[in-house]
């Protein structure tokens, strides 16, 4: 009886943040799926190819322990996916009383829809504030994102990844 876990998000582009999460996470599941979701209410800044990509890269980089799937996901409910690969949980990181109010209705309503809990991981304070959504800000104004980051990720921006020119 294995236990598998989904980590969802955009990842648009993947943090530090994210990474810390990963890398709680896989310690604690048997199975870790990392799944990029495709969210219609962002406008992207990366392809979600890209992002996958870029997530594999830096969970190498890292050397992170444990069986972990990067997939992406963009079609019907998160919770479809997770029953799918026969994961009970999804992990949501909680960075403030914000994601508290923004995931509470979805973890309820996902239990309701799939019996599917919702984990939730406080991150390492030396991450909690690091967004992508900061990040984005970050590189399209020029500014060196490589604090907030995996490497591979700034590499990627440097090269002008994001569409601004390098
Ligand atoms: N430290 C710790 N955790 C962090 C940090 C950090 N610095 N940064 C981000 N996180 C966490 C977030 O809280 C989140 O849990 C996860 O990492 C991903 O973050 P993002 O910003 O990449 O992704 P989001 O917030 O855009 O989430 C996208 C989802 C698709 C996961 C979300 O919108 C969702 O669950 N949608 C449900 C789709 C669905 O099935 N809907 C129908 C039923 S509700």
């Amino acid at each position: 009886n294995s236990r598998i876990a989904v980590v969802p998000g955009s990842f648009d582009p993947p943090t530090l943040g994210h990474l810390d999460v990963i890398r709680r996470a896989a310690a604690l599941y048997d199975q870790l799926h990392v799944l990029v979701v495709h969210n219609p209410e962002k406008e992207a800044m990366l392809p979600i190819a890209q992002r996958l990509a870029l997530l594999e890269q830096a969970i190498s980089d890292e050397q992170i322990a444990g069986d972990v799937v990067v997939a992406s996901w963009s079609v019907g409910l998160l919770v479809d996916y997770a029953t799918d690969v026969g994961a009970g949980v999804l992990v949501k990181g909680i960075r403030s009383q914000v994601d508290v109010a923004y995931e509470t209705p979805m973890a309820i309503v996902n239990r309701h829809l799939a019996h599917v809990e919702t984990v939730f991981l406080l991150p390492d304070p030396a991450h909690a504030l690091v967004s992508s959504s900061l990040v984005r800000q970050v590189a399209a104004l020029g500014g060196d994102v490589s604090p907030f980051v995996p490497d591979a990720v700034a590499r990627f921006l440097d090269r002008g990844g994001d569409g601004r020119a390098a």
